[in-house]
């Protein structure tokens, strides 16, 4: 038999070795290519991509855009995310809605899935339903939240 138990070792040495070498490969391209597509109207969170194509409409045209795209409407769910969307519509300049409302029940916001908000970042007394028809959320310049109709027009804004 001699050495051919060492020889087929030393094979699968190298192909494991040739397999890293293809993966740090691939991941120095992912991340490349991750940069190009961020730059400049996006922000990676984690696993999360914040981007908008810098148009702008009312909230359900904002989410049927996100939702057409792949993703959906930008939902913060701690205080990393909600910087990372602030930097976003700081640099267009204009408010944008988020993935979260109350329309299901008064007072009760949650993302678009159904499930209660984790993280929540309003303005100083917001939200305060002013002339009882404000059931979206905008998210301001300074990256604090106003409970706003959902009949203006903001900057898109989506996850994915
Ligand atoms: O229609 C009321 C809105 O324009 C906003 O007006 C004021 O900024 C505050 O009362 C906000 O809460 C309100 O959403
Ligand atoms: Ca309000």
């Amino acid at each position: 038999k001699g050495d051919h138990g060492g020889k087929e070792l030393q094979g699968l040495q190298s192909e494991v070795a040739a397999l890293r070498k293809q993966l740090d490969d691939l991941a120095v391209t992912v991340t490349k290519n991750q940069n190009a597509h961020l730059f400049p109207n996006g922000r990676s969170v984690g696993r999360k991509i914040f981007k908008t194509d810098g148009s702008q409409g009312n909230f359900e045209a904002s989410k049927a855009t996100c939702f057409q795209a792949g993703g959906q409407l930008a939902s913060p769910r701690n205080s990393s995310e909600n910087t990372a969307i602030q930097q976003i519509i700081a640099r267009h300049n204009k408010a944008a809605y988020l993935g979260i409302n109350d329309m299901q029940s008064e007072g009760t916001f949650t993302y678009l899935c159904g499930d209660a908000i984790v993280y929540m970042n309003w303005a100083n007394e917001e939200p305060n339903n002013a002339g009882g028809k404000e059931d979206c959320v905008e998210m301001y310049l300074d990256g604090k939240w106003n409970d706003r109709s959902c009949t203006e027009r903001r900057l898109i804004v989506c996850e994915f």
